[in-house]
């Protein structure tokens, strides 16, 4: 399998975020992309090539036009305003106030965004946009025959929507991948999203459409981030009702019962019939991951792997989240290796 990176990721490498009541440096930070690329080299799971440049027009298929042009401006506008540092939001707008787009870049990065987590800086808007690209390189492999392809995106994509960013995302690279499938001719996409935290942003994306499927195992959000969206009763709504597919867990769920649930979602995958699965592949599903609460070790995610590859779909694997960056390129490799099952995988 291909891995599609590019070394842009790098100009996304924020100081600080608000994590609890305190600011600590990002968990989301350039040595994870880094660690995964060294990783599947080590492996050799397959040539690692550059994507190419589909276009803006492939990103404002998902995102509002307004909210990319923002996202695009936004940190010379901070640094206009007399911003220091990294551009975060200093609030929120609540549902029973205007959504009057502010004229302040301090309102108005507060208007797209829901939490102080994702910082805007210099490099933010070329890094989101390589990392889209990634992942519409991935598309373009799986349209033209490839089984499966590994986007290596950084940063990750799940929790922006149409309109927001947060949760360090910016660009949703799974829905930008999906929706330029469906533009280039598949009927059926199902998106499954094995992150420990609830995909939001895509769930929002597709919740009113029915020829994409989106299915998700992740932290209750009673217990968990994004806490406001990822419950069981979210089945989509209009033509959309019954293909969204949402599996919250509780803290300290076993191994086995995560297996059990992944079990489900492929059976719903199964049902619905897709030309094509997008997997969100987050591995903060690790018991090691220093700010998630689930409990696999390395060895699962060749399972996971293993398990994906039952599907006998062409498979894009987008890169999501996964904060140990001692464990995360092992974790993520042995994922691609247990899918591939033609090699002997490396455990160590
Ligand atoms: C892509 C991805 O995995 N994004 C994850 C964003 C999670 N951000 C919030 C984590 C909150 C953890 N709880 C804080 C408790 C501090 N004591
Ligand atoms: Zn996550």
């Amino acid at each position: 399998m291909k891995t599609i990176y590019s070394d842009k990721h790098r100009l996304q490498h924020g100081q600080a975020e608000l994590f609890g009541n305190k600011l600590v440096p990002c968990h989301e930070r350039p040595v994870r992309a880094d660690a995964i690329r060294a990783r599947i080299e080590e492996v050799k799971l397959g040539p690692i090539i550059a994507p190419g440049d589909f276009g803006i027009n492939a990103i404002t298929a998902v995102h509002a036009r307004d909210y990319v042009e923002f996202l695009h401006g936004a940190w010379e506008a901070w640094r206009a305003a007399g911003g220091e540092g990294d551009a975060l939001p200093c609030c929120t707008p609540m549902p029973d106030m205007s959504r009057r787009l502010p004229t302040s870049i301090y309102g108005k990065i507060a208007y797209y965004s829901f939490d102080a987590t994702a910082p805007i800086t210099q490099g933010t808007w070329e890094a989101a946009y390589a990392s889209a690209q990634v992942a519409l390189t991935g598309a373009d492999l799986l349209i033209k025959g490839d089984r499966a392809a590994f986007a290596l995106c950084r940063p990750p994509g799940h929790h922006a929507s149409r309109a927001y960013y947060a949760g360090y995302c910016f660009l949703n690279n799974a829905a930008i991948a999906a929706q330029s499938l469906i533009a280039r001719g598949m009927k059926r996409i199902a998106i499954l999203d094995v992150d420990y935290h609830h995909g939001n942003g895509t769930q929002s994306i597709f919740y009113d459409r029915d020829d994409v499927l989106f299915v998700s195992i992740h932290g209750d959000p009673n217990e968990d981030y994004p806490f406001f969206l990822g419950h069981a009763d979210e089945r989509g709504v209009g033509k959309g009702e019954g293909y969204n597919i949402n599996f919250p867990l509780p803290h300290g769920a076993t191994v086995k019962e995560w297996f059990n649930t992944l079990a489900v979602s492929l059976e719903a995958i199964r049902k619905y019939k897709p030309e094509a699965a997008v997997i969100s592949l987050g591995v903060d599903t690790y018991a090691g991951d220093p700010i998630s609460h689930f409990k696999l070790d390395s060895e699962d995610f060749l399972r996971l792997g293993e398990r994906l590859s039952t599907l006998r779909l062409p498979t894009l694997f987008i890169m999501e989240g996964g904060y140990n960056v001692d464990a995360i390129g092992m974790n993520v490799a042995n994922v691609l290796m247990g899918f591939e099952e033609t090699r002997k995988p490396a455990l160590a």
